[in-house]
């Protein structure tokens, strides 16, 4: 895990405290609510990712499919002193200067982000399930041919997008927004993100606009949409988390999981699954590509990668481009 943005430029201790402050209140908040997942039967294990210390479960609960992630919180330096102190610590080895341990943690201490997806449809399960992937290379051409026709019909519903920017969901959760109709956005934080470190921040500019499905729909049109959210949304990360434009990755993903534009605010040093060149474009680029050329987007080849599995890729085969 990279080391703490704030570690450098000195800013954690203020900042922190903010995090934890908005954590506490989240955490009395939801404490009052249902458990989603205690009736949850497993139906199988989609993906096991040990290293990761995560796992993506498929099962019912009450009858309804249900997709759940857990994953394991990464460690908190501010954290450390209370972990060692009030763990219990079972030896399992010793051998010289070596010994290792079981340490078993405070439950606060140890918490698994948890993602609940119900009900889930046959798209959710098949996201997380583990798939051989291909890259394909798509023109503009096979853009308007193949993926825009498969995409009318087949994409995840965007409505939990249309819940936030009309304030039916996680208003609380907005760290900004810009109301304006065509430039306008609203940031924040995504749902990967658990808010407790700034190892892995990860927020969402969502835009306004309904008309924008990704970035092949961008135009030299939207650049003041685009630059909007660079200037604004790194000026807020910069003033609310004191993380500096130079600690954050910010890109467009190709394809999408959801055809609404949005644009994914990482830090640098957080290797997040889908922030490679097959997937990720930064914004800065795109911004430039455009003030190039305006069809930039319509017109060049643009390569993601497909799983095996995926409508879309069996659409180029029977057209023959793979
Ligand atoms: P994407 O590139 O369309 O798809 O990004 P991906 O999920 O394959 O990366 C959508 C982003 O929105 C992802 O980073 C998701 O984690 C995030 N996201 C998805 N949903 C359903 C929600 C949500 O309900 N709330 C928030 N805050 N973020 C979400």
């Amino acid at each position: 895990m990279a080391e703490s943005e704030n570690g450098k430029d000195g800013k954690s201790a203020a900042k922190r405290p903010k995090i934890d402050a908005e954590n506490e209140k989240r955490n009395a908040d939801e404490q009052s609510t249902d458990n989603p997942v205690v009736d949850f039967q497993l139906t199988r294990i989609l993906r096991d990712n040990p290293r990761e210390k995560s796992i993506f479960i498929h099962g019912k609960v009450k009858d309804q499919d249900a997709v759940v992630i857990l994953e394991k919180s990464p460690f908190r330096q501010d954290s450390l002193p209370e972990l060692l102190k009030t763990s219990q610590l079972k030896l399992e080895m010793q051998n010289d200067v070596y010994s290792t341990y079981q340490l078993h943690a405070p439950p606060q201490l140890n918490e698994i982000k948890t993602t609940v997806m119900c009900p889930a449809t046959e798209k959710h399960i098949k996201k997380y399930l583990h798939q051989e992937v291909f890259l394909l290379e798509e023109s503009g051409e096979d853009y308007r041919n193949l993926t825009l026709p498969y995409i009318s019909g087949q994409s995840f519903s965007v409505q939990w997008v249309y819940n936030i920017l009309e304030k039916k969901a996680e208003a609380d959760r907005i760290v900004f927004e810009d109301p304006d109709p065509d430039a306008g956005f609203v940031l924040l934080p995504d749902f990967k993100w658990d808010q407790k470190q700034l190892q892995d921040l990860y927020l969402i500019a969502i835009v306004h606009r309904r008309d924008i499905k990704s970035l092949r729909d961008l135009t030299a049109e939207h650049l003041t949409l685009l630059t909007n959210i660079r200037s604004k949304g790194e000026e807020t990360i910069q003033k609310k988390y004191g993380v500096p434009p130079s600690k954050l990755r910010v890109y467009f993903h190709y394809q999408p999981s959801y055809y609404h534009l949005h644009v994914h605010f990482t830090a640098v040093e957080y290797n997040v699954p889908g922030c490679g060149v097959e997937r990720a474009h930064l914004l800065s680029d795109v911004i430039q590509n455009l003030q190039l050329d305006s069809s930039y987007y319509h017109n060049r080849s643009l390569s993601f990668p497909l799983r095996a599995d995926d409508g879309l890729l069996q659409r180029f085969r029977e057209a023959g481009k793979i």
